[in-house]
């Protein structure tokens, strides 16, 4: 087997990785012909790529390296296991004891009754399971009519067949026969682009309304459940207006309705709590847990069900589970990934040091002259890019031209920003010290600037009639 390393140039690792890698959410011959960014290291907040390039990674990997690059612990503990006990399935009345001790820690964390786990390797698996759970639920509880799944359009499930059914991404649904039947999707709270001139307070009333007409319309006797994001991460950092939740609790209590959050990118510190569902008053049945979980060292997913739905779920044989269900190197992992987020008070760094600092700081960023608005909660920020912040104007450019040019602007200067469309989104670290918020900011305001002359040399700077 040839030796493919680091030290390689970049141009031939390049094109080794176009002529036989795939990348996920790509176009894949657009890429073979540009060369994708080859990353080589990472420490804290910082990667590096074959260049020699020092990038400030404000996305966290993929909104889950929450403790930071270069943590020993983890590689050291990983390592213990796989010499101990690399695999062993948790079917066929078995167990060990790292799928025992995580779920024991989950239990400990997750608010309320959520008291029971159910493993799987990603988020997306872990919404699948919660699918094949609330229908199986129901049926035992002999309303099998119930099947109905209520979401929201522009939410992020995952990119399997079930969860990306659950998600409200248009152009997921446009490929591979997608969705699923019995899976319902409600408007957003996104206020900024959608609310026109409501007050905002009206406006998640509305959208959280919309929820009770759907049971209505689709009838009670058909809907097993509504999940959504506390805060819609992938579909752009959407933070409800505070109306929205309390109002969506109330209707699923009414009309008893399962209610699953899916803190994928929530959980594990992100919002300044263990889990959005505090942050934002949710009392959810079932939880959906994964990256933070590990930290990303590791892939590892989870369902966090209340005692009741366990104990309906464990009245029957329930068909359903992976070969990698309580895998024990991603449970050790974890595990230790959770110990240093308590030992180091990282969630407390968040509450008290981290997420104010962003707040104040990430504000500035609305005086730019693209900015439409510039929002945090806890340590996920966003900002509208916008032509004419006064109408809140979208580009006349295809939606994602103009944001696409500005993470371009924040690759050149370092800086890992997402776009989604034409916002802007970050979820740094959760390690992240002031000082590195500084250097975020500065970057963002140059890449920023940049991308205002670029857009104006091209003739972008135009709105939507
Ligand atoms: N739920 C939520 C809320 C997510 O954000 C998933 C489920 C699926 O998890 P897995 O582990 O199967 O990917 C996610 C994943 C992006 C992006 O571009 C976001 C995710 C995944 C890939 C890309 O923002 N979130």
């Amino acid at each position: 087997m040839p030796t493919i390393s680091n030290h390689m140039p970049t141009a031939e690792l390049q094109a080794l990785d176009a002529a036989h890698h795939m990348h996920p959410f790509t176009a894949g011959n657009e890429l073979a012909e540009k060369g994708a960014r080859v990353i080589t290291g990472a420490s804290g907040v910082t990667l590096t790529d074959s260049q020699g390039n020092r990038i400030l990674d404000a996305m966290a990997g993929l909104w889950c390296v929450n403790i930071g690059y270069g943590r020993d612990e983890l590689a050291e503990v990983a390592a213990r296991q796989m010499r101990e006990l690399p695999f062993y399935n948790t079917f066929f009345q078995t167990t060990h004891v790292p799928a025992i001790a995580l779920a024991n820690e989950l239990a400990s964390l997750a608010p309320g009754d959520l008291n029971h786990v159910f493993f799987a390797g990603s988020g997306s698996e872990a919404n699948d399971t919660n699918i094949r759970m609330v229908r199986t639920y129901w049926a035992l509880k002999g309303q099998p009519s119930k099947s109905i799944i209520i979401s929201r359009k522009n939410g992020y499930h995952g990119s399997t067949v079930g969860s990306a059914s659950l998600g409200g991404m248009s152009a997921m649904h446009a490929q591979g026969g997608l969705p699923i039947a019995d899976v319902h999707h409600i408007n957003q709270p996104y206020w900024w682009a959608e609310g026109g001139g409501t007050d905002p307070a009206e406006f998640g009333l509305a959208r959280a309304r919309e929820l009770e007409e759907a049971i209505l319309t689709l009838g009670e006797d058909r809907v097993a459940a509504f999940i959504a994001e506390p805060v819609q991460g992938a579909g752009g950092v959407i933070i409800p207006p505070a109306t929205y939740w309390p109002e969506i609790q109330r209707i699923c209590d009414k009309y008893e309705i399962l209610l699953i959050a899916d803190e994928v990118i929530c959980g594990f510190g992100r919002t300044g709590n263990w889990f959005g569902s505090q942050t934002l008053g949710i009392r959810p049945d079932i939880m959906t847990v994964a990256k933070g979980l590990s930290s990303g060292y590791q892939p590892i997913g989870a369902s966090i069900v209340s005692d009741t739905v366990a104990k309906v779920i464990g009245s029957d044989e329930f068909n359903h589970g992976y070969t990698y269900s309580g895998h024990p190197v991603a449970c050790a992992v974890a595990l230790e990934n959770l110990r240093i987020l308590q030992d180091e008070d990282i969630i407390g760094h968040v509450r008290n040091v981290a997420a104010p600092y962003l707040k104040t700081a990430w504000a500035t960023l609305a005086d730019h002259p693209l900015v439409g608005e510039a929002r945090t909660l806890g340590l996920m920020g966003a900002i509208a890019l916008t032509p004419d912040k006064d109408s809140r104007a979208a580009f006349a450019a295809e939606e994602g031209t103009v944001g696409l040019i500005c993470r371009e602007r924040c690759f050149a200067n370092n800086l890992i920003m997402r776009h989604v469309g034409d916002r802007m989104i970050i979820a740094p670290p959760l390690v992240i010290q002031p000082d590195e918020i500084d250097t975020l900011i500065a970057r963002a305001t140059v890449a920023l600037d940049e991308c205002h002359a670029e857009l104006k040399k091209r003739d972008l700077l135009r709105s939507a009639s």
